[in-house]
């Protein structure tokens, strides 16, 4: 029998590793038949929440935003999304941006659907419009070169422009790709590993990561990453952008 006292996850005041051995389910009003992870949340000392969702058969997310808009990525699986009456079928790399003061409804997914969320309050710009529903998918959207690495790949899933202040992407590196540098930057992420294994340097502690594993990294957390194994490593990733510099 393997000793339950041990685990990868780890808890610091800037990251956290989350493996899923740790996950204890919570209930979030609206959502039912479902079992709910909150991974990330302001209790960690964060400025996103990120959920992972698992639907059973009749299982059912309906809610309305208010301050904050919601991401939703089908990690797995298939479901019915009605987002301000735009309905559409969501199947596994497809995603719907939820802005601001929008209702919705997931219903009718297969059996172990599993969604995962990025939420964060919306911080309006003068003079840029409050974005509205977007629905896409991942497959369709080209991935470049990472500064100029062939080993690795960036999807950038939602618009490049300044009505948006939170991104998400798909980042994928090939076996022995990694980080060109280490990155010390004032945004925040969350991620989760949608493929494969690695290593992740954050704040000068190293961990060993693989699918199904989440990461918080605070503005400042120094970060590097570098696959191992014989698959590409593929995570994706929340960034909060566009709102610099502060009023100092
Ligand atoms: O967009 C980013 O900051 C990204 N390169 N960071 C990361 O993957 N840790
Ligand atoms: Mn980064």
């Amino acid at each position: 029998m393997e000793i339950s006292a041990l685990t990868r996850s780890v808890v610091k005041s800037n990251h956290a590793v989350i493996s899923p051995d740790g996950y204890i389910n919570s209930k979030v009003p609206g959502w039912t038949n479902c079992t709910v992870n909150v991974i990330i949340n302001e209790q960690m000392g964060a400025r996103l929440c990120q959920t992972f969702i698992t639907l059973h058969k009749d299982g059912k997310l309906e809610g309305a935003t208010k301050a904050s808009q919601i991401f939703f990525y089908i990690v797995k699986g298939q479901c019915e999304a009605t987002v301000n009456g735009e309905e559409k079928p969501l199947t596994q790399g497809q995603f719907v941006y939820v802005p601001v003061n929008a209702n919705y409804l997931f219903k009718s997914p297969e059996e172990g659907t599993q969604i995962l969320t990025f939420h964060k309050v919306y911080e309006k710009l003068n003079g840029y419009e409050v974005p509205g529903v977007l629905y896409g998918d991942a497959a369709t959207i080209a991935g470049p070169t990472y500064l100029g690495d062939p080993a690795l790949r960036l999807q950038v899933l939602l618009p490049d422009n300044l009505s948006f202040d939170m991104a998400v992407n798909i980042f994928t590196y090939d076996p022995g790709g990694h980080l060109p540098m280490v990155e010390t930057h004032i945004m925040e992420h969350g991620l989760m590993y949608l493929q494969g294994q690695g290593v992740y340097m954050l704040d000068h502690q190293w961990y060993p990561v693989k699918k199904g594993d989440s990461i918080w990294m605070a503005p400042y957390c120094q970060q590097w990453f570098t696959a191992m194994g014989k698959e590409p490593a593929v995570y994706i990733y929340y960034k909060n952008i566009n709102r610099f510099p502060t009023v100092v």
